[in-house]
């Protein structure tokens, strides 16, 4: 049987589909409270997806598992995913900061690629959060991952996509060199950015 057409799958779908509402919203409220208390707004855009059947049973190949609803559930922690994006990088990590102190998620793993960029020159703050749903009596936790990056560091991860990412063993030597190297450029930028942004703060 299609895994499409087994109930486990279509339960399976259901529940994901509750609990990315839920993170939805609960940042949504996280961040208009702190846009409220701070009077300023960090985000410039968020992004809300789930992961397309195709593209997770291909993540399971890659990682040598086989194509199940159990290995979905059980090694695809990414099937629901939110992209923060922000101006500037003091607001990536205000960001870490706010999501770490909610009650609403509990934190499974955190990794700062921006910190410790990946070998590709990819930036970004990447959370593993459980997200509480709740059926009946039960309450279930379902895994999602928020990614938090500045605007920058957005536009060179989605061109780096559209050149690379997905075609890693095309790509020839020239093209991840100078990939890497808009990395570190892109980096400087918004280091400078920041620098600027302090200087403006330091002035009030
Ligand atoms: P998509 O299409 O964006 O969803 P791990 O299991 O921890 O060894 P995994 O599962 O790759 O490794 O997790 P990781 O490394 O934390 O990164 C997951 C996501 O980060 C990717 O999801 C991408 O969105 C993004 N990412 C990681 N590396 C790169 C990169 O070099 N370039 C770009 N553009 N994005 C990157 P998916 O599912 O691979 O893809």
């Amino acid at each position: 049987m299609k895994i499409t057409e087994q109930p486990e799958y279509q339960e399976m779908m259901l529940k994901y589909n509750f609990a990315m509402q839920r993170l939805e919203t609960e940042l949504n409220i996280l961040l208009k409270e702190y846009e409220y208390k701070k009077g300023y707004n960090p985000v410039e855009h968020i992004k809300t997806r789930m992961k397309s059947l195709e593209s997770a049973l291909k993540k399971l190949e890659e990682k040598g598992y086989e194509a199940s609803v159990d290995n979905l559930v059980r090694k695809v922690y990414d099937m629901i995913g939110v992209r923060i994006v922000c101006s500037f990088l003091s607001d990536v990590y205000d960001i870490v900061e706010l999501i770490r102190g909610s009650k609403q998620f509990i934190i499974k793993r955190e990794n700062n690629y921006i910190d410790y960029p990946k070998e590709s020159g990819y930036r970004s703050y990447h959370l593993i959060v459980l997200v509480p749903i709740h059926l009946g009596e039960r309450t279930e936790y379902i895994e999602a991952e928020i990614q938090i990056r500045t605007v920058a560091m957005d536009f060179w991860a989605s061109l780096d996509h559209k050149l690379r990412y997905k075609i890693v063993d095309r790509v020839s030597d020239e093209i991840k060199m100078g990939t890497l190297e808009c990395s570190r450029d892109i980096y400087e930028l918004d280091l400078k950015m920041q620098s600027l942004y302090d200087l403006l703060k330091n002035n009030d």
